[in-house]
């Protein structure tokens, strides 16, 4: 099943991704990797506090989704995917300024590098507790469904996340209720040191199907892909159809987090993985098309190293200010994200 979903997927890509978009979903990846890659020297230069995870390898589950989400719609982004809040418009200068604690951050300094959102762009910070940002997701839904809005939320989570009761509740209200809200499983293989087959007896696609829902498995290393199961969900969410689950097939090619050799992890499996990197699959395609990626990489090399720049000379917050937006003097609305793909603008 998940073949042929994969390669149905692959054959509708291409009739709506122009070569701009397939660059641009190449661009996006290039700018997480890399941003990802120059954090994590940041922090073993000290200048990161905390822990840093990252989610190198897993680069098209988040790019690639959030390609398929328009301006309007909200999103619910998890710790390994900094290219849903790269697709949305966040600059590198104010992501790595976030892992630096700095007061240019997009938290203004106030968290590191997982729980950070920006509402003006439709960017939901998450909280910890996984998978809470689904019920948060099914909420926004809900209010979209009340106001008799056209609009979409998504949430990622990941495999460990099935195992939890908030999972269900979010997934069983979602399906009673027809929401507009779609679901990406990030199945990386491993939850922390637990592997998938500890995690489940069923697979989460069928058990969407239980909940009243359609569920489908996805080649997750392939940014195309993903854009197009996500587009074709995102369509079944505005016209009321509700809700879709979609597993994105990937793996998480570093540790938990930076602190992590992942020592538990098969070397095999991580060469075999290393095989169907998400980068190299898109550099090849847009390549083909004609397109100079040895430039795109130098140009995105630079802005990049511009905003590490930027970053470093963005001052610490002032620890007057550290208890400011603890409580919401006035409910901030969510503001309208950046929405890339050429098919929100025909
Ligand atoms: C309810 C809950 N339990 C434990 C944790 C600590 N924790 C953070 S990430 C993580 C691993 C989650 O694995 P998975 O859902 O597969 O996502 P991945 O990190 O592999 O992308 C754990 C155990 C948490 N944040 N929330």
């Amino acid at each position: 099943m998940a073949t042929e979903t994969a390669r149905t997927a692959e054959a509708a890509a291409s009739d709506h991704l122009t070569t701009t978009d397939r660059t641009a979903l190449l661009r996006y990846m290039l700018l997480m990797r890399g941003i990802e890659a120059r954090a994590m020297t940041l922090y073993r230069q000290g200048k990161v506090p905390g822990s840093f995870y990252d989610g190198f390898g897993q680069e098209a589950v988040s790019v690639g989704a959030a390609f398929a989400m328009a301006a309007e719609d909200r999103l619910c982004i998890l710790h390994r995917d900094l290219g849903a809040h790269i697709v949305r418009g966040v600059t590198p200068a104010r992501i790595l300024g976030q892992y630096m604690g700095r007061a240019g951050g997009v938290t203004g300094g106030r968290d590191g590098n997982i729980h950070f959102g920006d509402r003006a762009l439709g960017c939901v910070g998450m909280v910890s507790m996984l998978p809470d940002m689904m019920l948060v997701a099914t909420g926004m839904a809900m209010a979209f469904k009340l106001r008799g809005e056209a609009r979409c939320a998504i949430t990622w989570f990941g495999d460990g996340s099935t195992s939890r009761g908030d999972f269900h509740e979010a997934m069983n209200w979602a399906g009673v209720q027809r929401l507009p809200v779609v679901f990406v499983l990030e199945n990386n293989q491993f939850a922390y040191s637990t592997p998938v087959d500890q995690q489940f007896a069923v697979n989460p696609v069928r058990r969407a199907e239980t909940y009243g829902f359609p569920g489908e498995s996805v080649d997750g290393n392939d940014a195309e892909a993903m854009f197009d199961a996500v587009r074709r969900a995102r369509e079944r969410a505005i016209a009321g159809a509700g809700p879709t689950l979609i597993e994105a097939v990937t793996m998480r090619m570093h540790g938990h987090a930076a602190h992590d050799d992942m020592k538990y992890v098969p070397k095999d499996l991580v060469a075999l993985w290393r095989e169907r990197d998400p980068i190299d699959r898109q550099e090849t395609r847009v390549r083909e098309l004609g397109v100079d990626t040895a430039a795109l990489r130098a140009e995105v090399e630079g802005e990049i190293e511009a905003g590490v720049q930027e970053a470093l000379a963005m001052p610490m917050p002032d620890p007057a200010t550290a208890a400011d937006g603890v409580f919401a003097a006035e409910a901030e609305p969510l503001g309208d994200g950046h929405a890339p793909w050429s098919g929100f603008a025909r």
